[in-house]
């Protein structure tokens, strides 16, 4: 998809990869018949809207919408823009994304109405790690817990990289277990490049909900992981690859469900 459109964010997404298929395959509660109020369903919510094309692929292959509309990425008119937005009704999306900071607040509010609405089903968000050094995410860290919203799970996507390098080097994140845990949430750390290690983990998870407090699950994972050029550098945060690179990429990603052609539409 970011080949063909020749812009996006494949290093995020590969990295988030295992996530989202162990999320919408195994783990959450939901209706690819969308409906926008979720209610008695499990609701996502992507706050690092940049990683749509990872989002995008999940949600087609869950049923969404056609796999095919995915060679519309970024396209003029396309329901999958670059960062997702609600105007153009694409199944699954409840927000627009890609502003960072905004998601645990929109989560937050999801969860609360669930708690009102005496719905028991979960509230997931998605950060980024850089996203984090938004003040934003720090209001919500602070709300969650006092309004005890154990229907909610706050995943870090904890690759170490943002847009212009290392997070170390543009504003270290210190020590984020103990931060999440003095603000009052669970906290859980896990390998999110491990397959058994996510489901797991989103299984545990699932079930330590209704205990009084929102979980934080930091997932360590690569950014660009699964291609060896793109893995654990920025450098593949918001570039496409060019021809060759496609095709030194796809011949290490050899299983693949066959059913998007990236001549699709050309
Ligand atoms: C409010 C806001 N500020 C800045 C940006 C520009 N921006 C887009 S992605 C990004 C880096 C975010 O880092 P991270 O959340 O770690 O995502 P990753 O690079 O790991 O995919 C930045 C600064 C933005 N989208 N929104
Ligand atoms: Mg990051």
């Amino acid at each position: 998809m970011v080949h063909k459109a020749q812009s996006g964010h494949p290093g995020g997404s590969l990295g988030c990869a295992d996530f989202f298929t162990a999320l919408y395959f195994e783990i959450m509660d939901h209706n690819p018949n969308f409906q926008m109020n979720g209610h008695k369903e499990d609701m996502f919510f992507l706050s690092n809207g940049h990683i749509s094309p990872v989002w995008y692929a999940t949600l087609a292959r869950s049923g969404y919408f056609p796999v095919s509309e995915l060679a519309t990425f970024r396209m003029i008119d396309s329901r999958l823009q670059g960062h997702p937005t609600t105007h153009e009704g694409l199944p699954g999306v409840r927000v627009a994304s890609g502003s960072l900071g905004q998601g645990p607040s929109v989560a937050i509010g999801a969860a609360l109405a669930k708690k009102m609405n005496n719905d028991p089903k979960l509230i997931w968000v998605l950060c980024g790690d850089g996203e984090l050094q938004e003040g934003q995410i720090w209001e919500a860290a602070m709300f969650a817990p006092h309004y005890k919203l154990d229907n909610l799970i706050l995943t870090v996507d904890w690759n170490g990289q943002q847009i212009d390098g290392a997070n170390d080097d543009v504003i270290s994140l210190g020590d984020l277990e103990a931060k999440w845990k003095a603000f009052g949430w669970d906290v859980t750390v896990f390998d999110g490049n491990n397959m058994n290690e996510v489901v797991q983990t989103l299984h545990q998870a699932k079930n330590k909900t209704g205990q009084g407090m929102p979980q934080v699950l930091l997932m360590k994972t690569e950014m660009g992981a699964g291609v060896d050029f793109m893995a654990g550098t920025h450098e593949w945060h918001g570039i496409a690859p060019n021809d060759q690179q496609l095709q030194d990429a796809l011949k290490q990603l050899p299983e693949t469900i066959g059913d998007y052609s990236i001549n699709e539409n050309k």
